[in-house]
């Protein structure tokens, strides 16, 4: 990680700004890192905006509310953000390597250098022509990784903001039950030393009575299947790959329980499976089946023009094979 902190810090300071994006429908791994990367950079002087448009509908409310606890921070969007590019601009992408799921593809054809830190599978269509291309499957989230640039260079980041980070690790380890690495736990308890708060943590956490409820309904309809395996249908019109991750999640927990898979409507057309497993099974290799991919614990497809029994018919034989 040295070397590339030291890259870093070299682009950062030949840069006249930094901008910082994520990809589309961002999570707290998304705002917490990259809030972390724009408070270090406040640390340092170095002028840096968050590309984030906080009145966007489709942002989900615990990265709203994560927002409303940083106001101050420099946020930019697709109506204004052409007034902060200049010749020398710094563009960096966190959790995401891939253009399409970019919060806003088209910044990439604006700016000159492009940096990219990110913790998923790597996949072939990957952004080009960047300064730095890095990329840590083991990594727990890529707040992990900014944490450790903070430690790195010494330069700290605010207490909200590390109880924000904090929480966006909690969200990406599944409360620390996935890729629970020693380098996870260490990253965490720098956070807790930049003052990260269990109590904002918490606050962050929380969900309406609604959305527990629509949950355990869907927990409540699901089933076992070949002794070791649970699967859930969301016969909801729609629903969110992080819901259905949190219903996999939630599988989990039960006796016997090996591997969990819930599917769910994602768009008009587009039906999602989210599968997680213990260890034992491999929920990679009967996602890759079905078009997907991810980890062997934690894995999830997207299908098109399909419906969700249908897919349920499919992943029933993917596991068969
Ligand atoms: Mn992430």
């Amino acid at each position: 990680m040295e070397s590339l902190f030291n890259g870093l810090l070299e682009l950062i300071n030949e840069s006249d700004n930094v901008i910082i994006i994520s990809h589309s429908d961002p999570d707290l791994d998304a705002l917490g890192s990259s809030l972390g990367l724009c408070s270090i950079l406040k640390s340092m002087d170095k002028e840096a905006y968050v590309f984030l448009n906080i009145e966007d509908k489709d942002i989900n409310s615990n990265v709203k509310q994560a927002v409303s606890l940083v106001p101050n921070y420099n946020y930019i969007n697709k109506k204004n953000y052409k007034e902060y590019i200049k010749d020398n601009s710094l563009l960096i992408i966190v959790d995401t390597h891939k253009q399409e799921r970019l919060y806003y593809p088209d910044i990439i054809s604006e700016v000159s250098k492009v940096v990219v830190l990110d913790h998923h599978i790597k996949m072939n269509d990957y952004i080009k022509n960047t300064e730095i291309f890095y990329i840590d499957s083991s990594l727990s989230s890529v707040v992990e990784l900014i944490a450790f640039f903070s430690k790195f260079t010494h330069f700290s980041i605010s207490p909200v903001v590390a109880s924000i980070m904090l929480t966006g690790m909690v969200i990406d380890t599944n409360n620390f039950n996935i890729k629970a690495t020693e380098r996870a736990f260490e990253a965490a308890a720098y956070l807790v030393s930049q003052g990260a708060d269990p109590i904002v943590k918490q606050n962050l956490l929380k969900e309406t009575k609604d959305e527990f409820l629509r949950k355990a309904d869907f927990i409540k309809s699901s089933y076992i299947y070949k002794k070791n395996m649970a699967i859930c249908l969301l016969n909801a019109t729609e629903s969110t790959p992080a819901e259905l991750a949190e219903i996999s999640e939630s599988l989990l927990k039960f006796e016997y329980v090996e591997a969990s898979f819930t599917i769910g409507q994602l768009g008009k057309k587009v039906v999602g499976i989210s599968a997680r497993s213990m260890g034992d099974i491999d929920v990679c290799s009967i996602m890759k089946k079905l078009g997907g991919g991810g980890h062997a614990t934690n894995a999830a497809v997207q299908v098109e023009n399909t419906t969700i029994k249908a897919l349920e018919k499919a992943l029933k034989k993917a596991i068969g094979e």
